[in-house]
């Protein structure tokens, strides 16, 4: 490995040249560009299948999908929506583009996702649904929240951008809750360069959401329903999609061999906690976050900072917390796991092209920086 190379917290995994040609082979000889072309139609089909569900929508990326997904159900402004401020800001985005208030809710540290046991104590006369965070690919706890939500008559919308290709028991995840957003950002294990899907679980979504992505016209009646937006997903998008859908079990495969090596050059190191998916659960590999903990003798801060300076660029994620920002204050006594891992959690570079090699000398690099080592 070459040191004086930057070793990026991400790189895109990018199909065989060959094979992404020939699907825009074929939007050069249709010359059908976007507007729900068949290559769309081709991907939503192949997601079906892949879900075990009918109720798939293509956006042009996650965070459109999350807004539309909140816009098909026309909550009354001001309305209140329990999420997480640990996540990626676009969650609570499309919660106040929305008109509706974010209400935060801690975390629990032991796998980043909302503390279902907090919820009941959030909920108000004037809350109408619950947004969870399926955090580095973490399920939520579905079934807890699931039974909050049908006592309280309140809706459960998932954000699984980091979510895709896990499965709970066999069940694809986005198959709980009323629907679930993905994110087919180029930054994530699979991708379509941008891209997003709302998958419901609650009648059938994706006749109203098709009218929402695409300006509010219901092309069978061409009559303007609603103000909509325009968030479709383009053909070299689904051409890339495509392309990829059948590399996803090596991606996930070659990420986890990844993390493995990870797990095992950090286990002796007390002063780093790494993370492991609940029983039952086939994790996706999507990220890989420590917490650079009390008993490190160092800051995360500090550590990301000496990283920087060897060329390894870990990141943030998530920092700052969603809760910070001016529109979107709250009591710090609340959040006070989610405030923890804001200012303790890197997320270290995981990518299938990383080198062994390259993991090991992040490690090292690492445990000469922290030095409490275990027995
Ligand atoms: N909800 C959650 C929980 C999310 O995490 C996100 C997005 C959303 C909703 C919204 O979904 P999208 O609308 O994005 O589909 C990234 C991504 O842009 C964003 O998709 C992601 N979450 C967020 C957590 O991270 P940045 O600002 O960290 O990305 P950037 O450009 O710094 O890229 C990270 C690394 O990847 C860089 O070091 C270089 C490398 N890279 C990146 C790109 C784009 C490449 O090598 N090639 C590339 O083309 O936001």
């Amino acid at each position: 490995m070459n040191k004086n190379e930057k070793i990026l917290v991400t790189r895109p995994v990018l199909p065989d040249f060959e094979v992404y040609s020939s699907y825009v082979k074929r939007i050069f000889d249709s010359k059908w560009l976007t507007n729900q072309g068949p290559l769309h139609q081709e991907f939503e089909g192949k997601l079906k299948e892949l879900i075990g569900n009918d109720d798939i929508t293509l956006f042009c990326n996650g965070h459109m999908a999350l807004e539309a997904m909140l816009k098909s159900y026309n909550f009354k402004k001001g309305s209140e929506v329990i999420t997480t401020p640990y996540t990626f800001i676009s969650t609570i985005n499309a919660i106040v583009n929305n008109g509706l208030k974010p209400v935060f809710c801690d975390i629990k540290l032991d796998d980043f996702t909302i503390d279902e046991t907090k919820i009941g104590s959030l909920i108000t006369d004037k809350t109408v649904a619950i947004m969870p965070v399926h955090v580095y690919g973490f399920p939520c706890n579905v079934e807890a929240i699931d039974k909050i939500a049908k006592k309280h008559n309140l809706k459960v919308f998932y954000d699984g951008a980091h979510a895709f290709g896990v499965t709970i028991n066999g069940k694809s995840i986005y198959n709980y809750g009323d629907a679930t957003m993905a994110s087919f950002h180029s930054t994530k294990l699979f991708h379509t360069i941008e891209g997003g899907m709302v998958v419901g679980n609650d009648g059938y979504l994706h006749d109203h959401l098709t009218i929402l992505k695409n300006f509010g016209i219901n092309e069978k009646t061409t009559l303007v329903e609603e103000s909509g937006f325009n968030a479709k997903m383009n053909e070299f998008a689904c051409a890339m999609g495509l392309s990829l859908l059948p590399e996803l079990d090596r991606i996930i495969e070659t990420r986890k061999e990844k993390v493995e090596l990870y797990y095992d050059l950090l286990e002796s190191n007390k002063g780093i906690d790494t993370f492991k998916p609940k029983e039952g659960v086939k994790w996706n590999y999507s990220y890989f976050p420590v917490i650079i903990n009390d008993e490190s003798g160092i800051t995360r801060d500090e550590l990301f900072e000496a990283l920087q300076e060897e060329n390894i660029f870990s990141r943030k994620y998530f920092y700052p917390l969603c809760s910070d920002n001016d529109y979107t204050k709250v009591k710090e006594k609340d959040i006070k796991n989610a405030r923890y891992a804001s200012e303790h959690v890197l997320s270290l570079p995981l990518y299938p092209d990383l080198e062994d090699e390259q993991i090991k000398y992040i490690c090292e690099t690492i445990n000469n920086k922290v030095k409490v080592l275990k027995k």
